[in-house]
Parts: C-alpha cells; structure tokens; sequence
C-alpha cells in the first residue's frame, strides 16, 4: 500500500505515531504536502464523520481521529509554509459559539498566514461579545472569519454576524464564514460578505474581498 493510503488509515485508526513516520515516508518519496493534507488526511477525517453517522463509531474513536491529524498538521506545516511574508493585514479568526471544532478554522488560519496574513486565532466556542471585543482590541484588523460544523451552532454564527454588524467599526472590516454546514446562500442571508468551501478557497475570497487580488504579481 502507498504511504499516502496508509497514513489515511492510520488517521482513521487515530495512531498518532504512525501518522508522524508516514508523513515523513511519504515526503520522502516525493508525494506533494497539499496531496498528503487533502488525501491521506483531510479525506480520511471524511471516512471518520461518515462512520460516525453510520453508528460505526462514536466519539471517542472521532477524538483519537482528530488528534492524530492534529498531528499530522503539525508535521506537515513546515512544508506547507512558504516563504511569503507581504502584510495583507489581520484576520481574526474563530469558531462560533458552542463549537469545539477547530481542524478546519486552523487549517484556513495556517493558509491565511502562508498567503501572508497577520492571523490572530481566537480560538473554539467564541462568543459573539468576545468578537465584538476582539475587534475593538485590534483596530488594524481588517478581516474577522467565522467557523461553525455543526447545523446546531448555525444560529450561533448568524448571532455573531448580527452583532459585528451592528457595531460602528464594521465599515473597516469584512467578514468571511465557512464550515461543512455553511452555504453561498446561508452567509448572504445572515449578511456575511462572503463564503468559501475549503482553505485555498478561502485564501482567494480573502483577498478578493480586500482587494488584494488586483495587485497580485503573478
Ligand atoms: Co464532530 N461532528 N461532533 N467532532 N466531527 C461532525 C462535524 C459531524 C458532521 C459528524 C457526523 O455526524 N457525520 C457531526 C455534525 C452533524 C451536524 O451538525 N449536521 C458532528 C457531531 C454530531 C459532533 C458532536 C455533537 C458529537 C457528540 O458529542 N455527540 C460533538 C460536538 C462538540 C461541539 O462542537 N460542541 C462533536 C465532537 C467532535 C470531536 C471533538 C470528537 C472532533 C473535533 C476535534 C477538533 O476539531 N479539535 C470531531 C470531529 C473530528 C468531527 C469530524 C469527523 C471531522 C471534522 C474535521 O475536522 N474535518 C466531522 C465529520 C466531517 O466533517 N465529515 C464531525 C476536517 C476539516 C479539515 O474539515 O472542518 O469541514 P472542515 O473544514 C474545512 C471546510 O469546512 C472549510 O475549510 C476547511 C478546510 O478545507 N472551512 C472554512 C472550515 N471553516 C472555515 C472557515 C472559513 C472558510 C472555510 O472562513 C472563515
């Protein structure tokens, strides 16, 4: 079996050592770091959600899952990293309320900063008062991003967008939000200013919303 298919199983399996020797293998064999994330780990947290509603798993085999791409991040991060380092400006960051994910948000928060964003990471389960008083703290933020996976912390996410919404120093900033549950539809709807399905997507909507993209030297 290819190291990639391995390293997928040992996520599943929630072997952390495992997950750190097959990444190495895996590199060493030539195997691109975004096919590694997306293929050997970011798919096999699919596999894990998809057993888990299945009732073939429960949530301890979902935690062991989590840690060991949590895991496998940290390893790979070096080679995803590159040497970009233009100040787009500062994003913050966070789950919604009630929501303890936090793969995808770190995984949007590390492309940002690859892509040379200041990220300032609120971390899990923020409240939209704690966003309201993030921003304040950081007047040079320009972004705020908003993370939720699951359909019960919905509300959550519409509440905080309501709330930056109605405070004064909304002029100055824009707001994405993303998540399995979150759609195009739902983020026009709670008046976000835009929506992405992945991290390298998320990376361009930034940048487009700031007006980044225009000056982009290719
Ligand atoms: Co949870 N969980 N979980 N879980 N969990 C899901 C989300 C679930 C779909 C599993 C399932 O039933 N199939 C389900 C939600 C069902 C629903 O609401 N419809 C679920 C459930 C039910 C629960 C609990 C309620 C279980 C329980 O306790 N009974 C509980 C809730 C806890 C809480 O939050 N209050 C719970 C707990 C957990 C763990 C703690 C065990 C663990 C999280 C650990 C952690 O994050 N530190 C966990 C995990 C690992 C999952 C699954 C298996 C994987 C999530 C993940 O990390 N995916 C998940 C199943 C699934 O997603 N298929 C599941 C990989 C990650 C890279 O993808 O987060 O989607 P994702 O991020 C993507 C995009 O969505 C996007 O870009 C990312 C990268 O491409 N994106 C953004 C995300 N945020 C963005 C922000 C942006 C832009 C794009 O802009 C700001």
């Amino acid at each position: 079996m290819a190291a990639i298919e391995e390293l997928a199983l040992a996520v599943e399996e929630g072997n952390v050592k495992l997950v750190t020797s097959l990444i190495q293998e895996a590199l060493r064999s030539g195997e691109a770091p975004n096919e590694i994330l997306n293929r050997g780990m970011i798919d096999a947290l699919g596999n894990v959600g998809e057993k888990y509603r299945l009732g073939e798993i429960f949530v301890p085999e979902m935690i062991l899952a989590a840690r060991a791409m949590k895991k496998g991040v940290e390893v790979l991060k070096p080679y995803l990293i590159s040497d970009n380092n233009r100040l787009l400006g500062k994003v913050l960051i966070g789950t919604v309320a009630g929501d303890l994910h936090d793969i995808g948000k770190n995984l949007v928060g590390m492309m940002l900063e690859n892509a040379g964003f200041e990220v300032v990471d609120l971390g899990i389960d923020v409240s939209a008062q704690k966003l309201i008083d993030s921003v304040a703290r950081h007047p040079d933020a320009v972004l705020v991003g908003l993370s939720a996976l699951l359909t019960t912390t919905l509300p959550a996410m519409r509440e905080s967008v309501h709330a930056l919404n109605g405070q004064a120093f909304r002029e100055r900033i824009k707001i994405m939000v993303g998540g399995a549950p979150v759609t195009e539809e739902f983020a026009k709807e709670i008046g976000a200013d835009g929506y992405s399905q992945n991290a390298a997507e998320a990376v361009v909507l930034a940048k487009r919303l700031l007006g980044e993209d225009e000056h982009e030297i290719h």
